[in-house]
């Protein structure tokens, strides 16, 4: 990796340097993900979460063409507000890159660069996952292959509801990347809390995923490891009516001809209105839950290292 392309305050570099724990976050739930302001109040609060679990936040995204690990706040509020900050995937990077375009970062490519500049574990509310349709369209996102491709720990609720959660599960099993889930036996469902599919790993505790983190990586072995954590009882929305709602969004893209990469932010703000703002607030919930527990990782990670 070439310095120059990457922005990385001080106060970031030295935490990797010296090994103190880290914590990785994705700019495209503040830019295509959720409207404004919860945006910028859930990166905040989120960001906040993470330090009160003696981490350090980094949140990750393309700025003027620079990769920039800790975005300040000044960019959060660009990356919630404007229209011109495009999503990146892992393969838009170069693209952005090479044009100096702002660009926010999905989960897929925010393990990318979490990966180069030494950050282990990475944050999210939801990753994507094997689209119900995929079977035709090959719609599969490629937060999956980079799941398996780099070594960091991906904490999240799960993969957003509207996808084909068994199509996921035995595509991240042939992509060899463990899945644990929290403190649960079921794979949890984003929205909601279950998802009738067994997990296929129970973890307890945050130094449990770290050693097995460990492991990994001393077999010498690619990729990481996703975690999904159900979210929070009190916000989670009932499985019949998160089905529900992204059924009747998934009907709204194919009348409207959404395709590619506008499907997810579509649907997101789709199944908002549906659930008259709920699903928004179980997005909120979902992803500062997940914090507390990426926090607890990376300090149990520091302290085996
Ligand atoms: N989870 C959320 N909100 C989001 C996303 C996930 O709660 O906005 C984003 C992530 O950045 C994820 C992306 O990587 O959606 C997946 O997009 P696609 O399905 O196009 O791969
Ligand atoms: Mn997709």
């Amino acid at each position: 990796m070439k310095p120059d392309r990457f922005v990385i305050p001080t106060h970031i570099r030295q935490a990797v340097a010296a090994g103190r724990p880290v914590v990785a976050l994705e700019s495209t739930i503040i830019a295509h993900g959720m409207p404004y302001p919860e945006n910028v109040r859930t990166a905040a609060a989120v960001e906040q979460i993470v330090r009160e679990g003696s981490a350090v936040p980094a949140t990750i995204g393309v700025v003027s063409g620079r990769v920039t690990v800790g975005l300040t706040s000044e960019e959060i509020e660009i990356f919630a507000t404007s229209d011109s900050v495009g999503k990146a995937g892992e393969r838009d990077l170069p693209v952005a890159v090479a044009r100096g375009e702002h660009a926010a970062t999905t989960a897929g490519a925010t393990m990318a660069i979490a990966a180069a500049a030494g950050i282990s574990v990475f944050v999210t509310g939801g990753i994507g996952g094997v689209g119900p349709t995929a079977s035709q369209d090959f719609d599969i996102s490629a937060d999956l292959l980079a799941l398996a491709h780099y070594r960091v720990i991906t904490v999240c609720a799960g993969a957003k509801a509207f996808m084909d959660i068994a199509a996921t599960l035995e595509l991240l099993e042939t992509l060899r990347v463990p899945v644990g889930t929290w403190r649960t036996d079921e794979y949890p469902l984003f929205y909601s809390l279950r998802s009738g599919h067994a997990s296929p790993w129970v973890v307890n505790s945050a130094e449990e995923i770290a050693a097995a983190f460990q492991a990994k990586l001393d077999l010498g072995m690619d990729g990481g490891i996703l975690i999904a954590v159900p979210v929070p009882e009190a916000e989670a929305l009932p499985d019949k009516e998160a089905i529900a709602a992204a059924k009747a969004a998934l009907a709204a893209i194919r009348e409207r001809g959404i395709t590619g990469k506008r499907v997810t932010p579509f649907l997101l703000s789709q199944i908002a209105t549906e659930t008259r703002g709920r699903s928004l607030a179980a997005n909120q919930a979902l992803i500062r839950n997940n914090a507390k527990l990426g926090a607890a990782i990376a300090v149990a990670l520091a302290e085996h290292a």
